[in-house]
């Protein structure tokens, strides 16, 4: 085929995007044509998704890309699930990843499997939220013994539009249920942490379809039969990482959004005790990879901070925050007690004051503090990921919103004492494009010639590395990390 349009579902935690690719052999050209907001409601004491709402906006999307869309794919965050009983039927609103029910579940979980163990068969690092966690917490639940089906978040859009139940192997490798070795689920720890395996549906590998299109949703979309939908990287950051413009193999990527995810790519896994005490996650890539990352904090440091402060316009808060003096206070962005909604300069100042740091005392001081300590532990994560596998690192690629940050580009190159190639911002839905193209036989070739494409038709941004790291070194010295 010389060419084909295809859509892009990538849902994100505070919005959804659907992006039309029209993709050649040798460029893509992307156009948003539908973006709608996401966040969690809380109800009865529990943070949920809005899951309807949020198919709704992919039906939107679809809509609004048009006819002639000759594939689907849908990215989205990690680790939640929505459940299905015997008939199908949704039960309830998939809960945020967010909640406090998985308060203290980690270490119950590691008193009955230690997590030694648990890191020699899925190589993932602990996060409360992890859903292994999610699953312990809610066991006993009336909800939970009526399910008989367990669909991650992209898997259950992708079944609503197809009629499909498949897990997507990226995704699947956040759960903390998945031997990464094999990319299989792992028969010995669903049984000893007493989780039905019955729940979960067949795994399939990116670029497999997985289904068509079904006739409702096609008169719902106004789009003509057939739409084959295809599993891309449904793990929106496995997706961002195939949509690295990288020209080597020498690079670490930060993906930036609400989270930060630094790490390498490599061929296997790397199941070392350094590598878990230092929570490093080998997650599923596309084409047989792993991306050898780390979690931190990310964006919503600073969204959560602009929400407390009334939402202002983060423009002329940036501007300001560049104008304030670099390193005077900086956190852990790694730190777990970031993680719930609420309160965070407040959170913030107290994390300072913990570690003999003056606290930030106007908003662009906390907004300086937050992007220098994000900066710090991309470095920290960059460094650890080359040293923990063996790789060399001659480039850091920032993709994701973060990307057009130019504070955050320079202050992790300068961090990093490493080039920054910034950009694209939407890599996700460009990775998931990529690859479903390659199924529909448009393009050829592996991760190499899907980033030359990406590097064809998209601009990067470069950072060079400025003075020296040594006042980085005293600013992580601050924190007392191991
Ligand atoms: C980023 C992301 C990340 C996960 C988190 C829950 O959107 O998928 O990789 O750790 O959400």
């Amino acid at each position: 085929t010389a060419g084909a349009r295809v859509a892009a579902v990538d849902l994100g935690a505070s919005s959804g995007r659907v992006l039309a690719f029209d993709v050649t052999p040798d460029r893509i050209a992307s156009t948003e044509v539908h973006r709608f907001p996401n966040g969690p409601v809380r109800l009865g004491g529990t943070l949920h998704w809005d899951v309807l709402g949020l198919y709704r906006g992919v039906l939107d999307g679809l809509r609004a890309a048009g006819p002639g869309l000759a594939a689907v794919g849908v990215d989205s965050w990690a680790v939640d699930y929505g459940l299905l009983d015997a008939t199908g039927a949704l039960l309830g609103n998939p809960v945020h990843y967010r909640d406090g029910r998985t308060d203290g579940v980690p270490d119950a979980v590691h008193a009955r499997v230690p997590a030694a163990e648990l890191y020699g068969v899925t190589g993932l690092q602990v996060l409360p939220f992890n859903t292994v966690y999610q699953l312990v917490a809610a066991a006993g639940t009336p909800q939970l013994a009526a399910a008989r089906h367990l669909l991650l978040i992209p898997d259950l859009i992708g079944h609503w539009l197809t009629g499909a139940r498949f897990a997507e192997v990226t995704n699947a490798s956040t759960t903390g249920l998945l031997d990464t070795r094999t990319r299989t689920w792992s028969a010995e720890l669903l049984a000893r942490l007493d989780i039905d395996a019955g729940l979960f549906p067949p795994l399939v590998e990116p670029g497999a379809v997985v289904g068509s299109l079904l006739p409702h949703v096609l008169a719902g979309t106004g789009l003509p039969a057939p739409v084959p939908v295809v599993a891309v990287g449904s793990h929106d950051t496995a997706s961002a990482v195939v949509g690295v413009p990288a020209a080597g193999r020498d690079f670490a990527y930060v993906a930036t959004g609400t989270w930060s995810l630094v790490g390498v790519e490599l061929d296997g896994p790397v199941l070392t005790e350094a590598g878990r005490r230092a929570n490093f996650s080998n997650e599923l890539g596309v084409d047989g990879t792993v991306r050898y990352l780390r979690n931190v904090m990310g964006l919503w440091l600073l969204q959560e901070c602009l929400r407390e402060w009334g939402d202002p316009e983060p423009g002329p808060l940036l501007d300001a925050a560049a104008g304030e003096p670099a390193l005077a206070a900086v956190v852990d962005a790694g730190d777990p007690a970031f993680i719930p909604p609420g309160g965070m300069p407040a959170r913030i100042a107290a994390a300072c004051a913990r570690t003999g740091q003056r606290p930030p005392g106007t908003p662009a001081a906390v907004v300086r503090c937050v992007l220098d300590s994000l900066a710090l532990a991309h470095r920290r994560a960059v460094r650890q990921a080359a040293g923990l596998s063996g790789t060399r690192v001659g480039v850091v690629h920032v993709v994701g919103g973060g990307a057009r940050n130019t504070l955050l580009c320079q202050s992790t190159a300068d961090a990093c004492g490493l080039p920054v190639l910034a950009g694209p911002v939407e890599a996700a839905a460009c990775g998931n494009a990529l690859v479903q193209a390659r199924a529909l036989g448009v393009v050829t070739g592996g991760l190499a010639e899907l980033r030359g494409l990406v590097r064809a038709s998209t601009g990067v941004v470069g950072y060079e590395p400025r003075g020296d790291t040594a006042a980085w070194d005293e600013a992580e010295g601050r924190l007392g990390l191991a």
